[in-house]
């Protein structure tokens, strides 16, 4: 906790228990957008994580399946790797690396280059390109209240991101099947996108390590890959940066990656999806265009050939 007049916050400072158990309270009536849950913390910290009108009603995943089913192969490449492993990451203290065209570049502490962002409950519905979905309440802020505080040069179009390298501590990078770190990369209309959240806990509560703890991206219209954890770097570059899978399998995971049914993974369908934690007798359900955020995004690729721009 903040010591006597030290503004300097830690993590743990920082991320708030938003009052999730209310959250169906808060959203319900007229005042639901102007809603805030105040999170208790002292005076010198309080913080409010506020409910957010791109929230999905989708009813969430339960906390044991996002937490104990993961992709995060630093930890390993097995669904369970990361709840088993992921434990040993230290994530304070973490520091970020901002360069490329920006006004501000520098190395971050984390706390610091987060602490002015309005946090938000979003619940998002998330698919990965595997084709297993679930519902997520996120605890996040928008990617471009972070891009906009480090100021974008005019000369940048894209953003790269890549996660930590800490082999003794991230047991999956002995592999070398992987070429590390983990890279992803939006282009900036994407990365500004409203929607394009940086998550730092999820169900009022900070981030699990096997979900990308202490930071991670969220692109909720994307496939799940596109969603890199454990952020160390964040480069605002001219051209379109290298990302893990596309350089992994080009013919297969192609730099957008946007959700859609119509275009089929070369060795498998992406018309439906099964929702994790539903039951064996379930059923698969439908995948939605952009991941069922069609109205939100499909103008940012307004005269794109998607089966080709995969
Ligand atoms: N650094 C890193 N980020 C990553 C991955 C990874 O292996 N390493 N896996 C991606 C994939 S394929 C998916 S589906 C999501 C899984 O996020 P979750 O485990 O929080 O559901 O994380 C993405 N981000
Ligand atoms: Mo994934």
């Amino acid at each position: 906790m903040p010591r006597n007049n030290d503004t300097t916050l830690r993590w743990s400072d920082v991320t708030p228990r938003p009052l999730w158990l209310n959250r169906r309270q808060l959203v319900t009536g007229a005042a639901a957008l102007a809603a805030t849950a105040t999170v208790a913390l002292p005076a010198s910290a309080r913080i409010e994580a506020t409910a957010s009108r791109y929230s999905t009603d989708a009813e969430p995943n339960s906390l044991s399946d996002i937490t104990a089913y993961n992709n995060f192969y630093e930890f390993g490449t097995g669904k369970e790797d990361p709840a088993r492993y992921a434990s040993g990451l230290t994530i304070d203290p973490w520091s970020v690396v901002v360069d490329g065209l920006v006004e501000k570049p520098g190395t971050y502490d984390l706390a610091d280059l987060v602490k002015d962002q309005p946090l938000e409950e979003r619940i998002y519905r998330f698919r990965c390109v595997e084709a297993w979905s679930m519902v997520i309440p996120w605890i996040g802020f928008e990617l471009a209240g972070l891009l906009n505080r480090v100021g974008v040069q005019s000369g940048a179009k894209f953003v790269a991101f890549e996660t930590l390298v800490r082999p003794e501590e991230m047991p999956g990078q002995s592999s070398r099947f992987i070429e590390w770190p983990y890279r992803e990369g939006l282009r900036l209309d994407e990365a500004m996108h409203p929607l394009t959240i940086m998550a730092t806990g999820l169900y009022g509560e900070p981030m699990p390590n096997q979900n990308g703890a202490p930071m991670r991206l969220v692109v909720p219209w994307k496939y799940g890959f596109k969603s890199i954890k454990s952020i160390v770097r964040i480069s605002l570059v001219a051209e379109m940066p290298p990302t893990t899978w596309n350089m992994l399998q080009p013919s297969e995971y192609g730099f957008y990656a946007n959700v859609n049914p119509t275009v089929d993974h070369p060795r498998w369908s992406q018309a439906s999806e099964r929702r994790v934690g539903s039951g064996l007798f379930a059923g698969r359900e439908d995948t939605l265009m952009f991941n069922g955020y069609e109205a939100e995004v499909a103008s940012l690729y307004a005269g794109q050939d998607l089966a080709v721009d995969y």
